[in-house]
């Protein structure tokens, strides 16, 4: 009897410790919904998932960032999110199941994961401070008083039977039916309220965060940019190739590639929106609305955008029409100058409300180039995505040196004083692009059918402009490709080149020449640290 009544004691039952688990699951979902309830009230980038979410991409080593760049696309953060539910969701189970034996170390681990969560939202570079600690931290409360509470019903029948057995046992009491041992009828109860409300908590919470972006929608809407006092050069329509597969001259804006690290898109109202220009050398700091931007001479360009984590024929490569205040312009009347005017600043350091830091050459942004505060893409306000109110854009440099989305403060500094973000994590300071191409059709491993084939794709050169594309296929000569009309040195260029296809497999390759009369190289370089290089090549088999 003795060894019997140990074991009751000792061994939890199995349906008892999945019943533990599925606490854990409970007390797991009921901890979220009350953050995002919290978070819905302050800030969703205070959201423990979103803070833990991007302070692990702050964290990822850049290699590894690359790789799900490029593995997962935009979809990388969704991924990302995926894989933390996916952890919270496995401690959430141990402890649960844990809970069932040591209820009060479950119930504090749950705390601890909310201190994980608070830490890493009040630890952000965007962060308001200690009120962005509170979605984690309440959470977490809520959470670790359900598992206790949960765990309880499953523990608290077991132990008084245990401690309060008589010696004289009936046989019935020797072997207790599968159910007896604990509060079956609380633990029940409590699951599925503790589910129903944490349903409904969840929900308001959702539906807070969706609200809350609806002012910066609404003066997004009310946005009407003015014809800019300095067209783009051509009409984009006119130097298009039209050829099936190629990619349009202008990428229209659903189209054009995401890259950043914000896990929640910023929603700016641009009635709270102020840029400052301030640092070193600016003899005039000043502050501008979106109102003092729109009411300046606007102008417009045709500009090619690309990002450093573009492999060879990768799609981080995308052109629009860009309309936008010239930054040399805005800088100039500020009281900078360049370096080689004497200027003591080399880097402007552009800061988002996302926390995003970007360093570009200032001799770059004032050397006659169209730099600009980008307020306007392909006609309409920026998309949230694309960094409204305000981006900048820079021709001839990759995004990651020159791009900055929702940007709100530029600093002049210089390269020897700051590392901004990218560049603290081993990628270069200075990053011109490198000339490239692309062959977008055929696709690879495509099966097109013996005769004419239109080989056809783009090639970018900014800042120095495409003049001459080559293909060849196997060994063969290198041959010239027919050019789009060239819109301008800033933008890629559209090509095609018919090719009598023979029957079998195929090697198509193609190379692109800028108007210095520089080669695209042969050699190949991975994307870190200055962008990749090397040709693209496309193998199909002709039937
Ligand atoms: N605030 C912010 N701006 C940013 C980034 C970012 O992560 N955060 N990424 C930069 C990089 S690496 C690139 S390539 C471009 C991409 O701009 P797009 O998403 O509009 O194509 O934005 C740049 N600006
Ligand atoms: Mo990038």
């Amino acid at each position: 009897m003795r060894d019997d009544e140990k074991d009751q004691r000792v061994r939890t039952p199995w349906p008892r410790i999945a019943l533990g688990a599925l606490s854990g699951v409970l007390a797991g979902f009921a901890a979220l919904a009350v953050a995002d309830l919290l978070a819905g009230l302050a800030r969703p980038q205070a959201g423990p998932i979103v803070a833990v979410g991007s302070a692990s991409i702050d964290a990822t080593p850049a290699a590894v960032k690359d790789w799900a760049v490029r593995r997962f696309g935009t979809d990388d953060k969704f991924v990302l999110q995926v894989g933390i539910l996916a952890v919270l969701t496995a401690l959430a189970l141990t402890s649960g199941a844990l809970a069932v034996r040591f209820r009060r170390v479950s119930a504090a681990g749950i705390l601890l994961l909310g201190g994980v969560g608070a830490a890493a939202a009040v630890g952000r570079p965007d962060s308001t401070g200690l009120p962005d600690a509170l979605p984690s931290v309440g959470g977490a409360a809520a959470g670790s008083l359900l598992l206790y509470a949960l765990a309880g019903r499953l523990t608290m029948v077991a132990r008084s039977s245990a401690t309060t057995r008589p010696s004289a046992v009936t046989a019935a009491e020797a072997s207790p039916p599968p159910s007896a041992g604990w509060d079956r009828r609380g633990f029940v109860l409590g699951a599925v309220s503790a589910a129903a409300v944490s349903t409904a908590v969840g929900a308001i919470g959702r539906s807070l965060n969706s609200s809350r972006g609806r002012d910066a929608i609404a003066s997004r809407d009310a946005v009407v940019l003015p014809t800019p006092g300095s067209p783009a050069r051509s009409a984009a329509g006119r130097t298009g190739l039209r050829v099936r597969g190629i990619s349009p001259f202008v990428t229209s804006n659903s189209a054009f590639y995401r890259v950043d690290t914000a896990l929640v898109v910023p929603r700016v109202d641009t009635g709270d929106w102020r840029l400052r220009i301030h640092g070193r050398g600016v003899r005039r700091p000043a502050r501008f609305s979106f109102d003092d931007l729109l009411a300046r001479d606007l102008i417009e360009r045709d500009i090619t955008l690309t990002c450093v984590s573009n492999e060879v024929g990768g799609p981080y490569v995308g052109n629009a029409r860009w309309t936008g205040v010239r930054l040399a312009d805005l800088l100039a009347e500020c009281g900078v100058e360049p370096p080689s005017r004497g200027g003591p600043a080399d880097q402007l350091v552009s800061r988002s409300v996302d926390g995003m830091t970007i360093g570009t050459p200032v001799e770059d942004v004032m050397d006659g180039r169209d730099a600009m505060l980008a307020l306007g893409m392909n006609g309409e306000p920026l998309p949230f995505a694309h960094g409204f109110p305000v981006r900048m854009v820079v021709p001839g440099l990759y995004g990651f040196v020159s791009a900055c989305k929702w940007i709100k403060d530029i600093e002049l500094t210089t390269f020897d004083s700051y590392d901004p973000y990218w560049v603290r994590r081993g990628w270069a300071r200075r990053a011109p692009v490198k000339t490239g191409s692309r062959i977008d059709t055929p696709k690879p491993f495509a099966r097109p059918a013996s005769g004419t084939v239109m080989i056809a794709g783009v090639a970018w050169a900014q800042g120095r402009g495409i003049g001459r594309v080559e293909v060849r296929v196997d060994d063969g000569p290198w041959r010239e490709a027919d050019l789009a009309a060239q819109d301008t040195r800033d933008t890629w260029r559209q090509w095609s080149l018919p090719w009598k296809a023979t029957r079998g497999g195929h090697t198509l390759t193609v190379r692109a020449t800028d108007r210095t009369g520089a080669v695209q190289t042969t050699e190949r370089t991975r994307t870190i640290p200055d962008g990749a290089s090397g040709r693209h090549s496309v193998v199909v088999t002709v039937e």
